[in-house]
């Protein structure tokens, strides 16, 4: 029989006993993101007919009401979990508190929490770019039977028991990691299967992308105008290949497979970052430490800060180990020359 690629289902099958306290539902969270994805990259691609059936807030040709694509993936992926009675709490970046999950017996015996940018730089569908969704699970802290609080979402990044991201991009991947090395699957949109097509992702330990929306250079603190000096200037093997698209999935998917540094700073616009410690940066820090790279607010490692609240925003510096310790060296020279 010819070879082929194993499909994420077959993965999924057989890493379950790998889990530790492997009872089957981590695997079932995974399967639900999958399906969701699926449903949610075949609206995404159906984006650029937007002019032919409707622009979000209009009403379509069937006379149903468009929705903008990013409420229509929170609730694909919120929808899917609940459906599948798997988690017992879900928080999104696009929604302002967290959801409890009740099993269809009112009962709350699930024991892993989601958390979730379903839809990460929408504004970039309209021109036909990239986007993707992000999600980060952990186990409850609150015992099993009762509703999940708050305390149950505030976790650091290093309780996470899995993370993952989906890209819709030329092709649509899954990237996860359940704590032992990252995968990557591709979507054959024929036949509807994710295949794994990219083993054991690693980060090179240097690399030569910085990725930074440097229009906002004058307000960055003095760190990181120092450090992109650095990978501007002219020597070894600088100056470095400037390269932002402005879809966080796919700048820190391009650094993985090129080697690279990813980074959302201060700024004096933006006090604390833009990106959601939640959301966005503890999913993407276990990523990357999963594939060998380091992931920082330019100071310390992402994972180990303690969330105070749902939609905290914090700094982000990852990619390559090399070049975000370089980063976090120039971020603390400037911290102790201004003090
Ligand atoms: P969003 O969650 O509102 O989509 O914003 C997050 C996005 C990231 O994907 C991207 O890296 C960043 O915002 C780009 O921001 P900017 O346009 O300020 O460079
Ligand atoms: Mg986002």
């Amino acid at each position: 029989m010819e070879e082929r690629n194993k499909t994420l289902g077959e993965f999924i099958i057989e890493n379950q006993n790998a889990f530790q306290y492997s009872s089957g539902e981590l695997s079932r969270i995974i399967n639900s993101i999958r399906l969701a994805a699926k449903v949610v990259n075949y609206k995404v691609n159906k984006a650029g007919l937007v002019d032919i059936v409707g622009a979000a807030g209009e009403q379509n040709i069937q006379g149903e009401d468009q929705q903008k694509l990013d409420v229509y993936a929170n609730e694909v992926f919120i929808q899917t979990l609940i459906n599948r009675e798997i988690v017992c709490g879900i928080a999104s970046e696009e929604n302002d508190e967290f959801i409890t999950v009740e099993g269809s017996d009112n009962s709350h015996n699930n024991k892993y929490v989601v958390l979730m940018d379903p839809l990460d730089g929408s504004s970039n569908i309209d021109v036909n770019v990239s986007v993707g969704t992000i999600f980060s699970v952990y186990r409850r802290i609150t015992p099993i039977g009762t509703p999940v609080t708050i305390e149950d979402f505030l976790q650091p990044g290093t309780n996470q028991v899995a993370a993952g991201y989906v890209i819709y991009g030329t092709s649509t991947m899954i990237v996860y990691t359940t704590g032992h090395g990252v995968n990557g699957f591709t979507l054959n949109p024929a036949i509807g299967t994710f295949y794994l097509s990219h083993p054991s992702m690693q980060f090179s330990e240097d690399g030569n992308i910085y990725s930074i929306n440097e229009g906002n250079y004058v307000h960055f603190p003095q760190g990181v105008k120092n450090y992109l000096k650095y990978c501007q200037s002219e020597e070894g093997d600088r100056p470095y290949t400037s390269r932002y698209i402005g879809s966080l999935v796919s700048d820190i998917h391009r650094n993985m497979i090129k080697g690279g540094i990813y980074i959302y700073p201060t700024s004096s616009k933006a006090p604390k970052g833009k990106l959601r410690l939640l959301y966005e940066c503890n999913p993407m820090a276990f990523i990357v430490e999963q594939a060998g790279g380091k992931a920082s607010d330019g100071f310390g490692r992402i994972m180990e800060i303690q969330p105070t609240e749902l939609h905290e925003r914090v700094p982000f510096f990852c990619g390559s180990y090399n070049m975000v310790e370089k980063a976090e060296e120039f971020m603390h020279d400037a911290k102790l020359s201004k003090y």
